[in-house]
């Protein structure tokens, strides 16, 4: 197998140490902590209200690991983990950092594309899965996904198992456990927003990624009477750690697994429970402060909703205040590392117009024109990060670590922002070619690549187009081979490739040709950039 590591240059991880940001803390040990302090008190509610205490996830955990260690899994093993938004991630997740087994996130939306590109590349011999959810059956995915990728020999699943290993039978044995991890081990893999091709692993160690999770902490004032409610996914980096479940169960708060994003569901969840704190991508944001003005629910719980993944808009930032009522912080941030957020005493201007400032006073932000030289302050420039909690490379990926960070472990954030004279962020767009759908990103090579194996494609350029509710759509240009496909019957091949439905295009148009400049020869990018262009020039 290949090995997990994820390394600073020794004179940055001792002033990292010393300045305080890596103190040590694993996993383990703070969920440890955690139900010594807070034994009987709620950690997780779900949706249908049941729930358990930080004394209970701390037992349900050692249980899920003895499970796991009972199948025959052993410490250092990677296991890809795909749940809905539901209480028993946490007892799974945590299962698997007590038999120091390697989660590897996967979301929902993601089908046997995906699963099988992330178990190959981490290597998985395993796989934790719901039986079913949002009328999804994970059992036929993880079938499908076994007969690809034999190597993953245990699936592991919450619910109706079938002929596969179900969770609620794993039992507390005497089993030792092994010793806690070393704070600077890799603790998990998360995935990349996938810029280009598929998404990379993302291996991110317990020390660096638990200062995020104590500094998120204290920047979103999260303390042992707040209630943070996850309406997004959880699996994803933003409600994961800013400051996300994994931040809440730091502070001591209350976590709230909110089974869907609909107005219905969160609102009704956010009255019974009593939320304080939410996440939400920009579109999600625009439905709830219209759904807000003619609910029944009391939301005068809420003291701040966080929009990030996508860029707010600054008009329907200002609105948050008067529709929902409550508080606005922007939170620009990426599984890589990097997080920016509006500070909840900032002044409302910079709250609306910005994205906020970096966690750490050693996070170091550069920002440079195409040839590497900085621009001055002000302008807009591509982003370039590096700090305590950034990563210096990929999972098995030397081609991705070779485009992606600079010689000196900057990464190449692919943003183009501009930074205030306060030392804001101002995200202006970006450099590469994905299309960022609602806070989904979708890599233009990708579905590309989908396209082209249709007999009836003979070449196809996809990119993004505005959209006033998901900010940006996807646009499929295509060129036809023979008699011209229906875009229907491509949306419907898209589906058959088994990929996240957010990747099928949302718009595809036909065209004669690609423009070719006079050398005959343009880059992708540019052909991208120049029909996008036309096209919208054309409308
Ligand atoms: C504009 N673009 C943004 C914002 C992310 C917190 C919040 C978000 C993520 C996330 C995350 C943006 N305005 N406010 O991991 O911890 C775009 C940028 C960025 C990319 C990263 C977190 N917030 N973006 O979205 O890894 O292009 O993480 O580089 O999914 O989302 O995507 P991802």
């Amino acid at each position: 197998m290949i090995p997990l590591r994820q390394t600073w240059p020794d004179e940055l991880a001792q002033r990292y140490r010393e300045r305080g940001y890596w103190r040590g803390e694993t996993f383990p040990g703070f969920l440890r902590e955690r139900a010594a302090q807070f034994s009987d008190r709620v950690a997780v509610i779900g949706g249908d209200g049941a729930s358990l205490t930080y004394g209970e996830l701390l037992a349900g955990a050692r249980t899920a690991a003895a499970g796991y260690l009972a199948l025959g899994l052993k410490p250092g093993d990677r296991v890809v983990v795909q749940l809905g938004n539901i209480i028993e991630f946490f007892p799974a997740v945590f299962g698997l950092f007590l038999a120091r087994l390697v989660p590897v996130y996967a979301l929902p939306a993601h089908r046997l594309t995906e699963i099988v590109h992330f178990a190959q590349k981490a290597e998985a011999s395993a796989y934790v899965i719901s039986a079913t959810h949002d009328g999804f059956d994970y059992r036929m995915l993880a079938r499908e996904a076994v007969a690809q990728v034999p190597a993953i020999k245990h699936v592991v699943v919450i619910g109706e198992a079938e002929e596969f290993v179900p969770f609620a039978n794993f039992k507390a044995n005497d089993a030792t456990l092994p010793d806690d991890p070393s704070p600077s081990d890799v603790a998990f893999l998360q995935i990349s927003g996938g810029s280009t091709g598929l998404s990379k692993l993302i291996p991110r160690t317990h020390d660096d990624y638990i200062y995020t999770l104590r500094a998120s902490a204290e920047i979103c004032g999260l303390d042992d009477d707040s209630v943070y409610m996850t309406a997004l996914p959880v699996a994803h980096n933003f409600p994961m750690s800013s400051p996300g479940v994994f931040g809440a169960l730091y502070a001591g708060s209350r976590i709230v697994m909110c089974p869907s994003p609909s107005p219905e569901t969160a609102f009704a969840l956010i009255e019974r429970e009593k939320v304080t704190i939410t996440g939400l991508v920009p579109p999600l944001a625009l439905l709830w402060m219209q759904a807000a003005a003619k609910t029944t629910h009391d939301l005068s719980s809420l003291k701040v909703i966080q929009v990030g993944g996508a860029k707010f808009m600054p008009e329907a930032a200002r609105r948050v205040r008067q529709t929902i009522g409550c508080g606005l912080q922007q939170v620009f941030g990426m599984a890589e590392g990097l997080v920016n957020y509006t500070r909840l005493d900032d002044p409302y201007e910079i709250v609306v117009e910005t994205q906020g400032r970096p966690i750490s006073p050693d996070d170091e932000i550069l920002i440079v024109d195409d040839r590497g030289n900085p621009v001055p302050d002000g302008e807009p420039g591509n982003l370039l990060t590096r700090g305590p909690y950034t990563i210096r490379g990929y999972h098995n990926d030397d081609s991705a670590n070779a485009r992606s960070f600079t010689e000196d472990g900057y990464y190449r954030t692919g943003d183009v922002v501009k930074r205030t004279p306060e030392g804001y962020l101002v995200v202006q767009g970006r450099a590469t070619d994905h299309i960022n759908r609602a806070g989904e990103k979708i890599s233009a090579e990708e579905i590309e690549d989908h396209l082209l194996a249709h007999p009836q494609v003979f070449d196809a350029a996809v990119v993004s187009l505005p959209d006033p509710f998901l900010g940006e759509k996807s646009c499929a240009f295509v060129i036809a081979q023979g008699e011209k496909p229906k875009a229907a019957a491509l949306k419907a091949f898209m589906r058959t490739r088994k990929v996240a439905d957010f990747k099928v295009p949302d718009q595809i148009v036909f065209v004669d040709a690609f423009q070719t400049t006079a050398v005959g020869k343009i880059s992708r990018k540019e052909l991208r950039a120049m029909l996008r262009e036309q096209f919208l020039s054309d409308k």
